[in-house]
Parts: C-alpha cells; sequence; structure tokens
C-alpha cells in the first residue's frame, strides 16, 4: 500500500494511526502542501481534490479518510475501529465526524489561503482557525462526556480517537485551548499505543524541524 500524505496533515496521521492499529505496512509518498504539490497534475489524476491523503492499493485509489480507515477497518476486523452495535457505531461515527467534517474543513490550508486572498493577514487567519477549533472541540469534549474512559469510547481506541489526536495536534500549532473535560486524558492514553506514538508528524520521513 501507498499512502501519498504529508507530515503535518491531520488527514494522512489518521490515516497512519489506522495503519499502525491495524499493524499493516505502507509505503509514504510525501507531497509537500506548502509547495502546492497536491495540485500536480499527477496527483489530481489520483485525487482530483487535490487533498491528501489517498491510499493505493491493489491498484486502486482511495480518497477520504474516514472512508479510508473505515475500509481498512472491513478488510481487517481486528482491533476494531467501531463497536459492536449500530447505536455505538453511530456515536462513535458522530463524533469523529464533528472533527473530520465540521471542524477541520473549514480551518484546512486552502480555507485559511483563500481567507488570506480576501485580506485576513496571518493572525486573523490563525485567530480563524483556533477559534474554529476551540467551539468544535468543546462540543466534542461534551458529546463524549457522558462515556467512560479511558478512550473517547471505552477501554480501546475508535473512529473518534483516530480523528481527535491529530486534531488536538492542529490545535496545538494554533494556539487553541482544546483542555476540555476528558480530552487531554484521552489523548495521554492514546499516545501510549505505539500506533498513535508513530503516527505524530515530527516521526514520518518528510517531516521539517521547527
Ligand atoms: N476530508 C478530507 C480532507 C483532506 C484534507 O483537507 N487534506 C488537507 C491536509 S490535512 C490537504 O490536503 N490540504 C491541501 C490544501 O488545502 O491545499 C479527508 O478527510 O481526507
Amino acid at each position: 500500500m501507498i499512502l501519498h500524505g504529508f507530515w503535518r496533515s491531520t488527514a494522512s496521521w489518521r490515516v497512519r494511526i489506522a495503519l499502525g492499529l491495524k499493524g499493516l505496512e505502507w509505503q509514504d509518498d510525501a507531497h509537500n502542501l506548502r509547495n502546492g504539490d497536491q495540485n500536480a497534475p499527477d496527483y489530481l489524476a489520483l485525487n482530483p481534490q487535490g487533498f491528501v491523503p489517498a491510499l493505493v492499493t491493489n491498484g486502486e485509489v482511495l480518497t477520504q479518510s474516514l472512508a479510508i480507515c473505515e475500509y481498512l477497518d472491513e478488510l481487517h476486523p481486528e482491533p476494531p475501529l467501531l463497536p459492536g452495535t449500530p447505536l455505538e457505531r453511530a456515536r462513535v461515527r458522530a463524533a469523529a465526524q464533528v472533527i473530520a467534517c465540521d471542524i477541520h474543513p473549514i480551518q484546512n490550508l486552502k480555507v485559511l489561503k483563500m481567507l488570506r486572498q480576501r485580506g485576513l493577514d496571518e493572525a486573523e487567519a490563525s485567530a480563524w482557525a483556533a477559534e474554529i477549533m476551540e467551539t468544535g472541540l468543546a462540543a466534542f469534549a461534551t458529546l463524549i462526556a457522558r462515556h467512560d474512559g479511558p478512550f473517547c469510547f471505552g477501554d480501546a481506541p475508535t473512529l473518534a480517537d483516530v480523528a481527535l489526536v491529530p486534531q488536538l495536534g492542529n490545535a496545538r500549532r494554533f494556539g487553541a485551548r482544546f483542555a476540555l473535560g476528558r480530552i487531554p486524558a484521552i489523548e495521554h492514553e492514546c499516545l501510549k499505543l505505539p500506533a498513535f506514538a508513530a503516527a505524530v508528524p515530527e516521526m514520518q520521513p518528510d517531516a521539517v524541524p521547527a
């Protein structure tokens, strides 16, 4: 499998965690988003959205990180990323989508670039991203509050944790406050697991030192 990604991309990070949790091996093909590699014709042929990640497996190209994670989960059911009942699965998917559908898409690189083109300066664009993350993560914390830990939904990581941990990395980058409810404890617990620890941006071959 080839994972087209970028070290600091939170969506690529989600897939790295899922691959790691499943004990799968893959090769990285890095595309530097800062240089616009995602818009090169060769890459657009893989993902016309100009987004990473894309996973190439058995000659097929898969896009959208959550769809990729669920594909991996269906092919490699252990350990499961989704729980056993429809109700529990709906809850986990809802939490993951708070991040992947309602937080991340409105503060990603493309959107921040558009805001800058429309006159926001660097500080204003960063403040936008931080505010989106703070309000979204506050809702996420409330959503999972009534569930037991140490992970978002019980004693094993799910798709919700796979989405959460990378978003916290992004929140940190933009100075967003996220020490809400169980969130810091969940991050701490996840990072004890090798799959989460190996997936952090700084551990990736294309990482650029700060
Ligand atoms: N919903 C997509 C989002 C993908 C996405 O936004 N990727 C970002 C990096 S995290 C990207 O490639 N951005 C390039 C750009 O904004 O130009 C997914 O989950 O895969």
